[in-house]
């Protein structure tokens, strides 16, 4: 791919800067393989040929709106094109069909109208300019005509814009699938209305976003045999616990605790609620509001989209109800009791709080408090009734509000999903997948495990997506595809998942050892991939280790592993919120099937979730995949700042670089015939006589069998990588050739 062969002085090429990734310049000397490159910086700098790419000076300024059609298929190449049409505010960008969307964090209503809806219905995907509304509209009609489910996924890294673009998706599949305006709702109705619901409950302002999505979602629309929508699922993954909880400054806890505190005053009467600022679980970010944000707005607006996806009225209130009380038991503090190590509520106004929490979950108040202070301990012989100390108390006040809040979520998710209906007569479906892309924080813990996981498995899937269409491009235009391969992550997923030995089995193991600690699981993971070129030990570490994702390393702690993979509710909460003598907080708490076995009381999150992948990964095989890369510009998140850096590694976190690495080990430039000419016809006057645009022209032929390897398809021309650079540099000479020729004549002549 370097330009080497065919680097001259005076040629334009791309040098690789520690500030700007990539920064262009002018050869102003070569010796060998070492040049010199002054730069637009004004710095000269020295470097190797093979390390410098070719500028293409044919290419368009405003950018070209598929990155396969660039001459030069490099990563400078492909991160100047992305800047130059964001600039413009053209923020989408086609690699193939894989779809390039780069946040403009700002409005564009225009970009997403019903006009524009209608202009691309219909339209042959790649005639407009790349849309999210083209791959909606692809996968549509590819499931009409072929009768074949789609799946669009749609990753990026936290504030990138996954769920937006999700939700431009599924408005156009609505779109297209909706029924003429019928009474009552409609079931796309339904399916548009559950997105504000998930997200008033399962979002968050983090310092990335502040409307993060802290769950996986995968969205199954179902069609009838007329393409109208006619049923549709919703599947969520992973929810973040411990946010209920613990919230660091300027981020906030999930919305609907802050509309709650904005609702209207007889209902912050009704649960007792008032300033956020008074809640132990709001209080310890410094972050209440949220610029053009109206929280009171937005309560009013979730309970109406509730109200659509068929939540009913009580049931709306009793999950209010669950809200407040978990605000509530937040404020719950406790102090040393009489007894050693025990402990009871601090004060007054503990006391006021534990009394409302009761009243709002239904529940007797002095069972509640037990089973904050107490634990029972049933053995053989006899049942022991041990007191907690106030740390521990506060440990179990935590634990009971964050298994509260998952089981009201997981409610409303199966209440969506009942009051939508599946349609058990549908064959097709679309599947939209909106999931958090890869993570490399400075702490890492199982979160992180999880998601990365999440993202090998869909980077496998997308390397083997990208290498069939490689393959099926090539077969189209019948021609040889023998010499592309891939790297595939097998070992990755094989460390982490395999069944005995990997990762999750060795967690799940030591959280059945009681006597089990995050350092010996650390050790048992050093001793058993000592070996494993993914693995490694940082250096100085005891309980950490490092994983080389496809990615890039991520070193985890492993301090919170262990207790984050239990997934078991507290028995005494169990009890006491089954007796609740509200139905609805009853129902959250079913009795649990395996108290009645004897089976092993233990349930592994990583276990399970790497269940839900695998389910997830069997109704993506069959379907027709398509692809949307999301790209956050900059971490400020403010419009027209386009950090290339930042950039660079999303695309190649995103696996963007990998699909353009995949193109580039077969023939990654292409060009129809016509465009070919164009460009080299100066290369062969003598063919060029203007007969050339049939089909195989001769003059292709001719060009390709003096100057290079290629493949000639049927419509196109194909060349390896660095030929493009080979022919463009013989065309500089005979230009700067002809161009002294006529110089020469026009001095004769004078
Ligand atoms: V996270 O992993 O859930 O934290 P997402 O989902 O990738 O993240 P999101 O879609 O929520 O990011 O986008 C973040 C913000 O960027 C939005 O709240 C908008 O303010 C902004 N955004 C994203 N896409 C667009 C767009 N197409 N037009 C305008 C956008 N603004
Ligand atoms: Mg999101």
């Amino acid at each position: 791919m370097a330009a080497s062969v065919s680097l001259a002085v005076g040629s334009l090429v791309w040098v690789e800067d520690p500030d700007t990734a990539w920064i262009d310049g002018e050869v102003v000397e070569i010796k060998g393989e070492d040049i010199k490159v002054l730069c637009t910086s004004g710095k000269t700098v020295a470097v190797k040929a093979s390390n410098v790419y070719h500028i293409d000076t044919e290419a368009p300024p405003c950018g070209v709106d598929d990155m396969t059609r660039l001459s030069y298929l490099h990563e400078p190449g492909v991160l100047q094109n992305l800047r130059s049409r964001y600039d413009m505010n053209e923020i989408y960008t086609y690699t193939g069909s894989i779809l390039i969307a780069v946040n403009p964090f700002m409005r564009l209503p225009h970009l997403y109208d019903i006009h524009m809806m209608a202009q691309y219905k219909g339209a042959a995907f790649g005639e407009l300019s790349p849309h999210p509304f083209a791959v909606a509209d692809a996968a549509y009609r590819q499931m009409i005509h072929e009768g074949i489910s789609q799946s669009i996924l749609v990753s990026g890294e936290s504030g990138a814009g996954k769920t937006e673009s999700t939700k431009l998706l599924m408005r156009y599949l609505a779109y297209m699938g909706g029924r003429a305006a019928t009474e009552g709702r409609t079931v796309e109705q339904q399916v548009l209305e559950s997105n504000p619901v998930l997200e008033a409950f399962g979002n968050a302002k983090t310092v990335r976003n502040n409307n993060s999505s802290r769950f996986g979602k995968f969205v199954e629309i179902q069609f009838d045999q007329k393409g109208r929508i006619s049923g549709a699922a919703v599947r969520t993954y992973l929810l973040e616990r411990s946010r209920v909880c613990q919230v660091s400054d300027p981020e906030r806890n999930y919305h609907c605790f802050y509309m709650l505190c904005a609702a209207p005053p007889e209902e912050v009467q009704k649960y007792k609620l008032g300033n956020p600022r008074t809640f132990h679980y709001l209080n310890q970010s410094n972050c209440y509001e949220l610029d053009g944000v109206d929280d009171s707005k937005e309560y009013i607006d979730t309970r109406r989209a509730m109200e659509i996806v068929g939540i009913s009225n009580d049931e709306q209130d009793a999950i209010f109800r669950v809200v407040a009380a978990i605000l509530h038991l937040g404020n719950i503090e406790f102090a040393k009791g009489k007894e050693m190590d025990s402990s009871l509520p601090k004060d007054e106004k503990s006391h006021f709080h534990l009394t409302t929490a009761s009243e709002l979950l239904m529940c007797d108040v002095k069972a509640l408090e037990d089973s904050l202070c107490k634990r029972v301990i049933v053995t053989r012989d006899e049942t022991i009734t041990k007191w907690l100390d106030p740390e521990s108390a506060v440990l179990s006040r935590d634990a009971l509000a964050k298994t509260l809040y998952s089981r009201l979520f997981d409610w409303i998710v199966d209440k969506i999903n009942n009051s939508i209906g599946q349609d058990p007569n549908s064959k097709v479906l679309i599947g939209v997948l909106d999931i958090y892309g890869f993570e490399s924080f400075k702490t890492n813990s199982f979160e992180q495990f999880c998601i990365n996981l999440t993202n090998e498995k869909l980077q496998q899937h997308f390397n083997q997506h990208v290498f069939k269409m490689e393959q099926e491009e090539y077969t189209k235009e019948e021609i040889d595809w023998s010499y592309i391969e891939f790297v595939d992550n097998q070992d990755i997923l094989d460390l982490i998942e395999k069944k005995p030995g990997g990762i999750i089995a060795l967690l799940d193991e030591a959280c059945m050892f009681p006597r089990s600690t995050n350092e010996t699981f650390a050790q048992k993971l050093y001793q058993t991939f000592n070996n494993h070129k993914r693995f490694s030990k940082p250096k100085l570490a005891r309980s950490d280790f490092t994983i080389h994702h496809y990615a890039g390393d991520v070193t985890y702690q492993t301090e919170l592993f262990l207790d984050k993979n239990k997934d078991y509710v507290v028995a005494e909460h169990q009890g006491l919120l089954n007796a609740s003598t509200c139905a609805f907080v009853a129902s959250l708490f079913p009795p649990s099937p395996e108290e009645s076995s004897n089976k092993s009381k233990f349930s592994s999150i990583g276990s399970r979730f790497k269940q839900q992948l695998v389910s997830l990964l069997e109704t993506l095989s069959s379907t027709e995949p398509h692809y949307i890369r999301c790209v956050k510009p900059n971490n400020l998140l403010k419009p027209a700042i386009f950090e290339s850096k930042n950039v660079l590694q999303q695309l190649r976190c995103g696996g963007v670089m990998e699909a353009i690495r995949i193109s580039c080990a077969g023939y990654p430039t292409r060009k129809p015939f016509d465009e070919f000419v164009d460009r080299f016809g100066i290369l062969a006057p003598e063919v060029l006589d203007g007969r050339y645009q049939t089909l195989l022209s001769p003059f292709v032929f001719l060009v390709i069998i003096r100057y290079c390897c290629h493949q000639i398809g049927k419509t196109k021309v194909f060349l390896r990588a660095g030929q493009m650079a080979e022919l463009d540099a013989r065309r500089t000479e005979v230009l700067g050739r002809s161009a002294s020729i006529i110089q020469r004549k026009v001095r004769a002549y004078l």
